[in-house]
Parts: structure tokens; C-alpha cells; sequence
């Protein structure tokens, strides 16, 4: 299947449980209301509870698509019609002719690009030029690519291998005005190619001058005697099936399409984004761009419809719709739907399906798109949607949970076979984040960006069954997150540590001075961390806090 017809079904950066297990699940019932290539992916690593919930339902890791922006090789023709450098011209105009293409690139035994013909360059080679005569009739050939292109019955012939300059020319005349006709044609003898028909006595005088080949026409005889004659004078002889015209017209078509190579072919890397190659290519008049490896080898080509309209990959969002959030790239592909529980942070060209409802989890929504759809969806997916719902909403008891995701806990309850509380402490059992990952880690495993009244910021959030493990590394990752905010040129960034048993917090926050005065929670260190009582959500409790403080600050001049 061609990349095009993929659809990527894709959660946030720094993916969380829901944003995976909304991308199975959503993929999952697509593919069964009859969509084809719809591909469940993420744009981030996964962690300890994400891989014990794929591997508890049985689910291989969602793709991993680091940037959706389109290059080169995702519009470039990968089987590409090309010719060797060493072919004639009749081997170059039977391919055009078969694969209806206008550009042949040509390449070496290696495969290494060395130019191309086109169907122009050849047209011109064939087109009288009545000033230059000679032009009309040269060919830059073998006498065994003469040969070939004839099918001729070859009765003799020397140094057949060697590709030489040579001109054609049609015995038509008297006897007595060939001899005068060669001497005041300055062309020699070893470069004359002369067709004729039965006509002995331009034969033998042919093979007197020595000329380069006899061609002999119509599939006629030829004397014993002048074969010998041939061979005496080292003169190559042939007989052509075709009648003169028709023998001349294809002895030229025998010529190599080496001295016809346009060595100037645009080349691109297959990594080049289309967005920097869309001037430079709109300006060129180039019919095709060739795609080449460091070693010039070619990987494919493309012309520049196919850059002006790509095929561009589709995606769907699931758990985000804040291109900030999304992976890189999401902007420059069709976003065709949105499902999510989050704030709104999208413009769209197209009107698209968009579907956000501030419920507990991406993945109570689908599966309420399961339901409404009449499809039973399997234990494993069923599974994956409780684990996406229960991560979210703390298994039912977080603030944001709501009614609708009880509902649907009941219902997947009995489809995967399992209690949500066994399942719960299964998830939150696995694995404590400040244990198995550095500081830096900890703060970009679940991490989201935001812009709000000119201010740059991002706010982590890591769950917890208590907070000693916290204590135990607070002040590396304060340190770390103080550097982070300089290096990620941001005016301030948090930390959320929850402690998903007893539904408390604390924030640790480094930056914009301002910003730290106006938090007004209670101070627990002088380090600057806060006890955030009853807040478990960064989303309902924690950016709202924040959005409200900033608009109290004059905007920041980013
Ligand atoms: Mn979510």
C-alpha cells in the first residue's frame, strides 16, 4: 500500500496511557467499521505503566513517527523507469514508449546517477537539420549495435566492439557518380556506412574504398565472391530485412545515447524537506528531480506536480488537539479528525470531525464511539480502554472524572473479563518513574507545552503512591528543571508530583520570578515546592491556577 493511504492515529508528545491506549482502541474500531490503513502511532517513548498495560492486553507498541513533515522520498516514484548510459536510442525510446515517461535517468553498472535523456533531447536528434547534413546522418554506435537494431544476418565483421563516429549513406546513385560522390563528401571511408540493394557494382566499389559497413537491404543475396571480398578488405557486410528507408532510419536509432546525456539533473536528497525544496523547484525548469543517495546512486525521482500537490499523509489526534502537543510535522499533513478531553487549540482549513468532551479520558470517549457504532469491542481492546480511563482518572476517583466514565468502566468491565479496581492497582503498581528514570527523564516522561499571554511554559506531571521517593530526589530534579527552562529558552516550567493514593500534590516551580511570588499555595521548602492539597489534575486544577495567575502579569515579550 502506497504511504499516502495511511492514516495516523496519534496521541500527544511524551505520550501518557490514555494517549496510547486511545490510539489502539481508536484504530481498532476504524479497522472494523472497514477503514484500511489506519495505524496506531505515538510520538514519544513509552514507560513502566504503559508497557505493562500493552503487554497485560497483548498490544505491540504503537508505531513510533518522530516527524510528519513531508521530504523527498515520501513523494518520490521508488521503481523508476531508467536506462544505462551505455544503451542506444532505440533502447531508450522502446522504454519511454513502454512506461510512458518523458525523462530517462541514466545510470552506470553501479547504478550511479549520470544524467538523463529525454523524450525532447532524442525528438531533436531525429529532427532534419537541413544547414548541417552531416548531423542528419551521423551515428556514434557499434557496428554490433548496428547489427543488433536490424536483426541483420551478419555475414562478416571486424573490430564489431568499438563505438565509433560514423555516417550513413544510401548507394541510390549510378556507379559512375558514387566514386564522385565519396571523394567531395570529406567524410573517409573508415566512417562511411553504405545501405544498398542488389546492386553489385556499388557492392564492390564500396568494399574497393574500404568503406566501414555494407549494408545490404531487403533480405537479398549476396554473391559468395563479394562476402570474400569483404572479408579480403576487412570490410564489415550485413543484410538488413528492411527495405532502405527503413534500414537507414534504424541504423540511426542504433546510435548510444551517451553524447545526448543532460549531465545537469537536478539532484535532492531523500530527506529534504518539501518545504525548502518548493522554491528552488518552482523556479526550475527541470521535467523530473532525481533522488540520490551520498553516492549519487538514485533512489527515485519526482516532477514537480507531484511536489505541488503531495500525497500527504493523514493523521487523526487522539488525547491532544494543540499542534504544540502534537508531533512534529502535524501542521504540514491533513489533520482529517480530532477526539479529545483537553481545552481547544486548533485552527483548521478544512472542516474536519472534531469530537471533545470534557470527560475523564480520550478513551471513555471512544469507547462510547464503540457503542454508539453497535460494536462489541474485544476483551484485549476492552482492556486498553479501562487502562487508558483508569490511568487518567485515577480509577474513577480524580476530579475530572465524570459519570461517563463509570458508564463505560461498567460496560468494559464485561467485555475484558476484569475488575477496574484489580486492574487499577496492577497499573499504578507498575513501576515508580523517579525510581527508574534521571532527573531529566522524570521531567520530560509526561511533559506538556503551553503559550499563554506571551509566556512559554511547560508543567510535567508524574504520578506516585506517596511522595518519598519525591523527597528522595527533589533536589536533582529542581536543579535539573532550573536548567531546563534556560535551555528551553521558557519563561517557567513545573513539576506536579501526585500522589495517586492519597489525591495530593506538590509542585515544584522554577523561572519567571513574577510568576513564582503570585503561586499562592503554601510553601513546604524554601526550595520553592508547594503543597498542592486535593489537586491531582494538571489539566482541571493546575493550568487553570496558572492561566488565571498569568493574567494578573503584564504579557511576557516573547
Ligand atoms: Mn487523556
Amino acid at each position: 500500500m502506497p504511504k499516502d493511504e495511511f492514516t495516523y492515529i496519534i496521541g500527544h508528545k511524551n505520550p501518557d496511557a490514555d494517549a496510547i491506549c486511545s490510539a489502539i482502541a481508536y484504530a481498532n474500531l476504524k479497522i472494523l467499521q472497514g477503514h484500511k490503513g489506519c495505524i496506531p502511532a505515538r510520538c514519544g517513548n513509552t514507560n513502566a505503566r504503559i508497557d505493562t498495560i500493552l503487554s497485560k492486553f497483548s498490544q505491540p507498541t504503537p508505531l513510533f513517527v518522530g516527524d510528519l513533515s513531508p521530504r523527498a522520498r515520501d513523494i518520490m516514484v521508488r521503481d523508476v523507469v531508467k536506462v544505462s548510459e551505455q544503451a542506444t536510442i532505440s533502447e531508450a525510446l522502446e522504454l519511454i514508449d513502454a512506461h510512458d515517461v518523458r525523462v530517462l535517468p541514466a545510470v552506470d553498472e553501479d547504478g550511479r546517477l549520470k544524467g538523463h535523456v529525454s523524450i525532447y533531447q532524442m525528438g531533436d536528434y531525429f529532427v532534419p537539420k537541413f544547414h548541417e547534413p552531416r548531423a542528419m546522418r551521423h551515428v556514434h554506435t557499434s557496428i554490433k549495435d548496428v547489427a543488433k537494431a536490424l536483426k541483420a544476418d551478419v555475414k562478416f565483421v571486424r573490430d564489431e566492439n568499438t563505438l565509433q563516429d560514423m555516417y550513413v549513406k544510401i548507394g541510390a546513385m549510378d556507379i559512375r557518380s558514387f566514386g564522385k560522390f565519396s571523394a567531395s563528401d570529406a567524410i573517409p571511408a573508415s566512417e562511411t556506412i553504405i545501405i544498398v540493394g542488389d546492386r553489385w557494382d556499388i557492392q564492390q566499389r564500396s568494399i574497393q574504398i574500404g568503406v566501414r559497413l555494407l549494408v545490404i537491404t531487403g533480405s537479398l543475396g549476396v554473391d559468395p565472391e563479394v562476402i570474400e571480398e569483404a572479408k579480403e578488405k576487412g570490410v564489415s557486410l550485413i543484410i538488413s530485412p528492411f527495405d532502405s528507408a527503413t534500414t537507414a532510419w534504424t541504423i540511426r536509432t542504433a546510435s548510444r545515447i551517451s553524447k545526448l546525456i543532460e549531465t545537469d539533473s537536478s539532484t535532492i536528497r531523500p530527506d529534504e524537506h518539501l518545504k525548502h525544496l518548493n522554491r528552488r523547484i518552482a523556479k526550475s525548469n527541470a521535467q523530473a528531480f532525481m533522488v540520490t543517495d551520498d553516492k549519487n546512486r538514485l533512489l527515485g525521482l519526482f516532477s514537480k506536480t507531484d511536489i505541488l500537490k503531495p500525497n500527504k499523509a493523514k493523521v487523526i489526534l487522539v488525547d491532544h488537539n494543540e499542534l504544540s502537543q502534537a508531533v512534529p510535522g502535524a501542521s504540514e499533513v491533513d489533520i482529517i479528525e480530532v477526539i479529545d478531553h483537553h481545552r481547544l487549540g486548533i485552527n483548521t482549513a478544512q472542516p474536519i470531525r472534531f469530537i471533545n468532551d470534557p470527560v475523564g479520558s480520550t478513551c471513555t470517549i471512544i469507547s462510547e464511539l464503540f457503542r454508539q457504532s453497535g460494536i462489541d469491542p474485544s476483551p484485549e481492546i476492552a482492556g486498553i480502554m479501562m487502562s487508558g480511563i483508569i490511568s487518567d482518572t485515577l480509577n474513577l476517583t480524580g476530579p475530572t472524572s465524570t459519570p461517563q466514565d463509570s458508564e463505560a468502566i461498567a460496560w468494559l468491565e464485561k467485555l475484558a473479563g476484569i475488575e477496574a479496581d484489580d486492574l487499577a492497582q496492577e497499573i499504578f503498581n507498575s513501576g515508580s518513574i523517579i525510581l527508574t528514570m534521571d532527573a531529566d527523564q522524570v521531567i520530560r516522561s509526561d511533559q506538556k507545552f503551553y503559550e499563554d499571554n506571551g509566556f512559554k511554559f511547560s508543567v510535567s506531571q508524574i504520578e506516585e503512591l506517596g511522595f518519598q521517593n519525591f523527597w528522595d530526589h527533589a533536589d536533582s530534579i529542581a536543579a535539573t528543571l532550573e536548567a531546563f527552562v534556560s535551555q528551553e529558552s521558557l519563561d517557567f516550567a513545573c513539576v506536579l508530583i501526585t500522589d495517586i493514593n492519597k489525591h495530593n500534590s506538590l509542585l515544584v516551580a522554577r523561572g519567571d520570578k513574577e510568576f513564582i511570588r503570585n503561586i499562592s499555595y503554601p510553601t513546604i521548602q524554601a526550595g520553592l515546592i508547594y503543597d498542592l492539597k486535593g489537586v491531582v489534575s494538571r489539566k482541571k486544577q493546575l493550568i487553570p491556577f496558572i492561566t488565571s495567575s498569568l493574567k494578573g502579569m503584564a504579557p511576557a515579550d516573547n
